[in-house]
């Protein structure tokens, strides 16, 4: 198959594209071993024709669309068709490239265009493509017929892992019941959750565009290479243009060093008036002299800056910067997982009016729009790929990390380009005391460094300072705790203690910066009480305040982060300790605020004040 071009696809004057969001024919595969579709083929003809189908839309998770509770609990395959009107031009010119891109779907994918199969992918979060010019101009006159079915089973080998448990006993279970178990909070969303579009290139294009940045005094520095498919020769030009569309720089060679006198650097927000500024890398592969090849175009977003670790402070443009931030999830009522423009906005206002400067991408790769919108607005970003929930013994066998290094490679290929990047977390929670952990972090870490010289790695861990395996590899420690949660619960007496001994402990061993990964506490919005207790907004707000008043002393050291546990309240499976899902958002699923999203926009415009 195809390898994935990892860049972005944009518009140009050389490049088109066709976005296929929108109504969709839909079916589950409800037979007993979920198998009916490929032992019939569905794909060989119209969906329609094999059975009854319903719509669906697209990007969104199918499980809260309708009414049906064996589709919002699904487990296997089911499958999406379309179809769609190829512009004749694309098809008239053999030299044009068309490629199907899916920009994600959970889990495991496999398409077919026309009843040919184009192309399959494992894992959820992460985008994959197939030229399949060939195929539409084998018979030009019929509509193009795009399918895929996407299955969302996880396994011991999957990312993130999970285990399917068949039930026998017939005097408890149904013939044939099953369960998908999993080591995760949050809903095993399903379906394709990103848009899935059509775009053109030239023939001869820009395949892959890799910038690192740098400076010195007031230059900046913008080291790049270019790499391009399908031409024989290759005349490249590129040219960097600042905001106003002004050349800054500009160069004929395919690789090479630009230089950019009185630099804007790309600043995080609330840190410096330029927050967030973009340069634009304008890059032109030039046409063949002897026509066989038309001119293509390419303009890469670029923000210079620097990041770098020391024992004590995470630099950023050689500048202390102190991560306050949240961790998220894409997530909301009706569309689960699916890209919803609407939703990136409201969150991307929401952390404005809360002064966050930061969020981790929990617990997987979000989509690239809203790390572009990352890059425009400052928002600094600690890129997670799907490792949740390596519990189990099993999970840390070569298979799973045979994978989990191919998903290191196809996220850091997508996400290396991006300022607002910063950190890439390798795994969230892993069971990192257990023996083979040292192996596989120590692998992982180094596969991540060997990708990505430029940025420094890290897991979130929840493990005890003495017994994590892992810790030794990762350039900051990163660590969750619930204390008078799920320890102590309702005691918050004792959370300066604790979080006190976390960090010496912690520091005392590695001498590494720390940032406090996850915090929190549920609360049901509405649900008040005073003297505070459990799952109120008093106490979800006063669990904050003591946690807070431990930062303040250790940001003075080596603290160099606070990430609240979590931004919103999101959707979880059904369980004895969730009331509709997981409550400790400080916005409510519907992104109205609770008491404490008062609390940390105080404490966040106050943190930002002292540091700009
Ligand atoms: C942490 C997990 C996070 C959970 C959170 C919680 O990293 O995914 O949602 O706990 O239980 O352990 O609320």
């Amino acid at each position: 198959f195809d390898a994935v071009c990892p860049l972005f696809p944009r518009e140009s004057a050389s490049r088109e594209v066709k976005e296929l969001s929108g109504r969709w024919d839909f079916r589950a595969d409800k037979s007993p071993d979920r198998k009916q579709g490929f032992e019939r083929a569905w794909y060989k003809s119209r969906l329609a024709e094999t059975g009854p189908v319903i719509d669906m839309p697209v990007p969104a998770s199918y499980n809260d669309i309708t009414q049906d509770p064996t589709l919002r609990d699904f487990i296997g395959w089911v499958w999406y068709e379309r179809e769609v009107v190829v512009p004749s031009r694309w098809v008239a010119d053999e030299g044009t490239r068309v490629v199907l891109r899916v920009g994600s779907a959970h889990y495991y994918s496999v398409v077919w265009v026309n009843g040919v199969k184009v192309t399959e992918h494992k894992g959820g979060h992460l985008p994959f493509e197939a030229e399949i010019g060939s195929l539409i101009r084998k018979d030009p006159t019929t509509p193009c017929r795009i399918t895929i079915a996407v299955n969302n089973t996880l396994t011991l080998d999957t990312l993130p892992p999970g285990i399917i448990q068949h039930m026998d006993d017939p005097t408890k279970y149904p013939a044939g019941f099953f369960v998908q178990n999993i080591y995760f909070d949050f809903f095993n969303y399903a379906g394709i959750h990103r848009p899935v579009l059509l775009y053109t290139t030239p023939k001869a294009y820009v395949d892959d565009i890799t910038v690192v940045t740098d400076f010195l005094d007031d230059t900046g520095l913008v080291k790049y290479v270019v790499s391009v498919q399908g031409a024989v020769t290759a005349a490249v030009k590129v040219t960097l243009l600042d905001k106003d569309g002004h050349s800054v720089a500009s160069s004929n060679k395919a690789s090479g060093l630009l230089k950019v006198v009185d630099v804007k650097l790309w600043w995080p927000y609330l840190m410096h008036e330029n927050h967030g500024y973009l340069y634009s890398l304008e890059v032109r592969l030039m046409a063949a002299d002897d026509g066989s090849t038309d001119e293509d175009v390419y303009t890469l977003p670029v923000g210079i800056r620097t990041v770098r670790v020391t024992s004590t402070q995470f630099l950023i443009n050689n500048k202390p910067f102190y991560f306050h931030g949240v961790n998220k999830h894409e997530d909301s009522d009706i569309r689960g997982k699916g890209l919803d423009w609407p939703l990136i906005i409201k969150d991307f206002n929401l952390l404005k009016w809360l002064g966050a400067n930061s969020f981790r991408t929990s617990h997987y790769p979000y989509a690239e729009e809203i790390l572009q919108m990352c890059d425009r607005h400052g928002i600094v970003v600690i890129d997670e790929c799907p490792g949740v929930g390596i519990k189990d013994i099993r999970s840390f066998g070569n298979a799973s990390l045979a994978h989990h290094l191919v998903v290191m490679d196809e996220l850091v290929r997508r996400d290396k380009n991006h300022p607002s990047v910063v950190m890439w977390s390798v795994a969230n929670e892993p069971a990192a005391e257990m023996p083979p952990a040292e192996l596989y972090f120590k692998t992982l870490i180094k596969h991540t460094k060997d990708l990505d010289p430029t940025r420094p790695v890290t897991y979130i861990t929840d493990s005890n300072y003495a017994r994590d395996k892992g810790a030794p590899y990762v350039d900051v420690i990163c660590v969750n705790s619930y204390f008078s949660w799920y320890h102590d619960p309702g005691h918050m007496e004792v959370i300066s203690i604790q979080l006190n001994s976390q960090f010496e402990n912690w520091y005392g061993k590695y001498q590494k910066p720390i940032i406090q990964s996850e915090y929190g506490a549920d609360a049901v919005p509405g649900l008040h009480s005073d003297p505070p207790v459990m799952f109120s907004e008093e106490y979800q707000k006063m669990v904050l305040q003591n946690y807070h008043d431990v930062f303040d002393q250790k940001r003075k050291q080596y603290v160099v982060g606070e990430l609240i546990w979590n931004f919103a309240d999101f959707m979880t499976a059904q369980g004895i300790t969730r009331v509709v899902g997981n409550k400790k958002g400080i916005f409510s699923r519907q992104r109205q605020p609770k008491a404490a999203a008062f609390t940390l926009r105080e404490r966040y415009w106050r943190l930002a004040n002292e540091t700009a």
